[in-house]
């Protein structure tokens, strides 16, 4: 890419039981970007079928499909391997940019001008944003908060709002990263924070965005493995690439 180009867009989006709202969060997605990946994780109602009948007139739209559920990061790890093969393929460039969004309507599309400048203008490797949740139950608030304060200490970064699925990646920093961790249900946004940024990539978790709609389907359990997920992804950083040398 010339200083003069602008990064391609990639918006990549897992859904799983999301019929009520996916085609409408396609729709909305499709001419803000340049290409797309869905992910269906095996849904058992009609997401399938409403992503089938929704991709005929979008030919920069790509839809991979799990027979059988496998969770949120099986689907973030699929759709980010789908685009490492693109980029090596040089079909996209390692500055171009990836935005992850989820399938429910819940992040607020009418920033995405905004996180992209921010990207720019902070040359940040990743942008991890940062949910207004004071539409949220205190206790969920409440399990963030922790969640956060503890990766903040493993990545040794700030990080307001680690669990936030609302990111911009740079391309070639995610499949970087990408070596480092897989996730497990709900931990790839955990991992993928503490990774990028013990691999002293430029990561921002605090450009605050609201969020349209609250629904929540985590439960403790998911809270606990994303806990013990986060030194993990640290060590694993530690180990194979060394505590001192930087990765840029
Ligand atoms: N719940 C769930 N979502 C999945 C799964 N696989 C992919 N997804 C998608 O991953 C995205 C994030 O899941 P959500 O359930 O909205 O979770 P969240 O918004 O990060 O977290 P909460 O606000 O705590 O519910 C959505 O687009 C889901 O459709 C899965 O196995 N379970
Ligand atoms: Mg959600």
């Amino acid at each position: 890419m010339s200083a003069t180009e602008h990064p391609r867009r990639v918006a990549v989006v897992p859904a799983y039981n999301e019929q009520a709202t996916v085609a409408t969060v396609l729709d909305q997605l499709y001419p803000l970007v340049d290409r797309l990946v869905v992910v269906d994780d095996g849904s058992t109602d009609e997401t399938r079928q409403r992503i089938e009948q929704w991709l005929p007139g979008h030919p920069e739209a790509r839809l991979l499909v799990f027979d059988e559920n496998r969770g949120m990061s099986a689907a973030y790890h699929a759709a980010f391997t789908d685009l490492r093969a693109a980029l090596a393929r040089d079909e996209l460039g390692a500055d171009d940019l990836v935005f992850t969004v989820d399938a429910d309507g819940q992040h607020e599309l009418a920033v995405f001008e905004r996180l992209e400048s921010l990207m720019v203008s902070g040359i940040l490797d990743a942008l991890l944003v940062r949910r207004d949740l004071s539409t949220y139950p205190r206790y969920k608030r409440l399990g963030n908060w922790t969640l956060s304060a503890w990766a903040s200490l493993w990545a040794g970064h700030r990080l307001l709002d680690v669990e936030s699925g609302y990111r911009v990646f740079r391309l070639g920093a995610l499949t970087d990263a990408l070596d480092y961790y897989r996730g497990y249900r709900y931990s790839e946004t955990v991992e993928v924070a503490v990774v990028m940024c013990r691999l002293h990539y430029k990561v921002r978790n605090d450009e605050l965005v609201a969020v349209p709609i609250f629904r929540s389907r985590t439960t403790l359990m998911d809270a606990a493995i994303d806990f013990m997920a986060i030194p993990l992804a640290a060590a694993r950083v530690w180990t194979r690439r060394g505590r001192s040398q930087p990765a840029r």
